[in-house]
């Protein structure tokens, strides 16, 4: 799960550390030949690099660089207010204790003496970033979400100062756990807890694009919510593709649980109809939607879901992306999104994602979260989503 992205993102750190141990910083641009490649911290740097410089203009260059540091220093001596962030909020929201907190503090009265600490610039960071930045583009990330990792890497450690004693490695990696949590932060929902406290039957609609697992998905929260002794029915809503009412039934038996069909082919918003007149009557709790699987290009399908919106007046609509499919799945959220408005995302075939794209960039992108990731074929493979949970998958040993 993740591996190459976790891979990447250990050589990172170590890149990381690499350039912030170089006393200067900065000087990681030396022996890499970066012409021609732009990133967005680098690209006065390089160009100027790309000229030659006359004696001239390397002592103004050189003197408005160290009055830049001054300008820097100064104000971030303390750093409270300025971006709300202090080292010791720093260290402690890394969960740094004890003698780790005295180690980072440590390097502060270095900083007196000025010989053996540093503060951690921009610049000091160059390098590395540009190869996180190439490290989360290979592992599918979106590109505003790449941005946003980066910038909020510059938030956390320029401005830190580092001694001898500063543990670089932990900085570096509760730095990137902290950027990673801020991208996937968007307003959780609990979905067990909303099924609890919201008035019956809870309509929930699946949506997504061709083979994502939606209806796999169907069978794993009826198996939850049967687990948690909530009452549910599941309706065939895919009448489109051969075998999709079969498929259904057969979770329907496995499970124990009452499925509403009608014949192949036949009106979806129909079977919804059907299924809600069945569950007020029946007093069940959730009515768990499919829908047959469309490409977000395909205008007629796509009307077609609004429909059966239309009919179900479904309280929670959720897209269901298979992880494989990396950005575009993040491209299908949106279009989803756009014509029937999810709620919220499932995130399916995590188990054989080695990139961890999609699961990085869904929420932030569209701005809905990711309720729950599928890990598996079986029904018991899912697993509710959170930030601390992508993290601790992205850094465990
Ligand atoms: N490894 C793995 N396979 C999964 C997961 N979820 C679904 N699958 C598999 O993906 C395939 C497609 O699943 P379906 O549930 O039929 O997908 P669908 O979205 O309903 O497909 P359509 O109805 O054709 O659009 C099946 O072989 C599932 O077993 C998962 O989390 N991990
Ligand atoms: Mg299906």
């Amino acid at each position: 799960m993740f591996k190459s992205l976790k891979e990447k993102l250990s050589s990172f750190k170590k890149k990381a550390k690499e350039d912030i141990e170089k006393k200067g910083g900065g000087e990681g641009d030396k022996g890499r030949d970066r012409e021609g490649i732009t990133s967005p911290y680098s690209d006065r740097r390089v160009k100027r690099k790309g000229k030659k410089e006359s004696k001239f203009f390397k002592k103004v260059f050189a003197r408005k660089e160290r009055k830049k540091e001054r300008e820097d220093q100064g104000p971030k001596v303390n750093r409270e207010g300025e971006k709300g962030i202090t080292l010791d909020s720093a260290v402690t929201e890394s969960g740094l204790k004890g003698d780790d907190i005295l180690k980072v503090q440590g390097s502060l009265v270095d900083e007196q003496g000025g010989i053996f600490s540093k503060k951690i610039t921009e610049k000091d960071l160059d390098n590395s970033l540009f190869d996180l930045e190439l490290a989360l583009l290979e592992s599918d990330v979106a590109q505003p979400v790449v941005e946003r990792i980066k910038s909020f890497m510059i938030d956390e450690l320029t401005g830190i100062k580092v001694g001898r004693k500063t543990d670089i490695d932990e900085l570096i990696e509760q730095a990137l756990r902290r950027s990673i949590k801020r991208v996937l932060n968007i307003e959780r929902i609990d979905f067990d807890e909303f099924i609890e406290n919201h008035e019956k039957p809870v309509v929930v609609m699946f949506v997504g694009v061709n083979g994502t697992g939606k209806t796999t998905v169907i069978g794993k929260i009826g198996h939850r919510l049967k687990k948690e002794g909530v009452s549910c029915v599941l309706v065939a809503g895919d009448t489109f593709r051969a075998g999709a009412i079969e498929q259904l039934s057969k979770h329907g038996d496995n499970l124990g649980l009452k499925v509403i069909k009608h014949k192949a082919n036949s009106d979806p918003a129909a079977v919804a109809y059907d299924a809600l007149e069945h569950a007020r009557a029946r007093k069940k709790d959730v009515i768990l939607l499919d829908t047959a699987g469309r490409m977000q290009t395909n205008i007629n399908l796509m009307d077609e879901m609004k429909k059966i919106k239309g009919v179900a007046k479904p309280d929670m609509i959720v897209f269901v992306g298979d992880s494989l499919a990396g950005n575009d799945a993040v491209i299908q959220a949106q279009k989803f999104d756009e014509t029937v408005g999810i709620d919220g995302v499932i995130l399916t075939k995590i188990d054989t994602d080695a990139k961890g794209g999609a699961a990085l960039s869904i929420a932030y992108t569209i701005g809905k979260p990711i309720l729950f990731v599928g890990t598996g074929q079986e029904y018991g493979d899912l697993i509710p989503f959170d930030s601390n949970w992508m993290t601790e998958r992205l850094f465990e040993g």
